[in-house]
């Protein structure tokens, strides 16, 4: 049996949806950000950066955290057909790309951008506002470009570049940053993954 360790977040529905596009049982362990458990002792031996998502498997006995690492380990165990990450040459290698794009960049940034927007008036820092704000505005641009000259999807085919960016730009466009998100480009792309039956029920995870 494979278990999720994760909660109703973004990062957890991106794992969420690749499990549903594969078709795979698995079982949700919530772990509860709320009381702080992802500090816990027995959390922090399986995942020492005290983040969801965490996939434990087991079929072959690992533990895998970091969103992007697990959809590769998904699709290298169970996607014969591709669905996810292609096997091989330039797809694999362009789905990949972008899912450490969104890692290193869509999620931190607007992460960052989104505490600051709901921090207190104390709390808040304008120098740092406006960092996130303007590195969110060039992200947004990359986004566009990647989704240029008519390209359906964030790397060629759909893949696992676009499980992991779908929960957060959607929550993006839903929550907090229309302005930089309410682009045709980018509407077009959030229905266009919508419409997979599998992102529908990813996203209703750990609800
Ligand atoms: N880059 C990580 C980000 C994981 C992440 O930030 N998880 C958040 C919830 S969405 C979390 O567990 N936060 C708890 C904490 O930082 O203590 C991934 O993609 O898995």
């Amino acid at each position: 049996m494979i278990t999720l360790f994760g909660a109703a977040t973004t990062n957890a529905r991106k794992v969420a949806i690749g499990l549903a596009e594969l078709g795979l049982d698995w079982v949700p362990r919530h772990v509860r950000l709320d009381q702080k458990e992802q500090h816990d002792a027995w959390f922090l031996d399986i995942a020492p950066n005290n983040k969801i998502p965490v996939l434990h498997d087991d079929a072959t006995g690992m533990t895998v955290w970091e969103s992007g690492a697990i959809l590769t380990y998904l699709a290298d165990q169970y996607d014969a057909k591709g669905i996810i990450l292609a096997k091989s040459g330039a797809a694999r290698y362009a789905a990949i790309q972008g899912a450490f794009f969104q890692a290193a960049h869509i999620g931190p940034n607007l992460g960052r951008l989104n505490e600051q927007l709901t921090a207190s008036d104390a709390a808040r820092n304008p120098q740092m506002m406006a960092l996130f704000f303007g590195e969110c505005v060039r992200l947004t641009s990359v986004v566009e470009r990647m989704l240029g000259n008519g390209r359906p999807f964030l790397a060629g085919d759909y893949s696992i570049a676009d499980i992991m960016h779908y929960p957060w730009l959607k929550a993006g466009l839903d929550h907090g940053f229309p302005a930089l998100l309410d682009k045709p480009i980018v509407t077009d792309w959030l229905a266009r993954i919508w419409e997979r039956p599998a992102v529908g029920v990813g996203m209703l995870s750990f609800d």
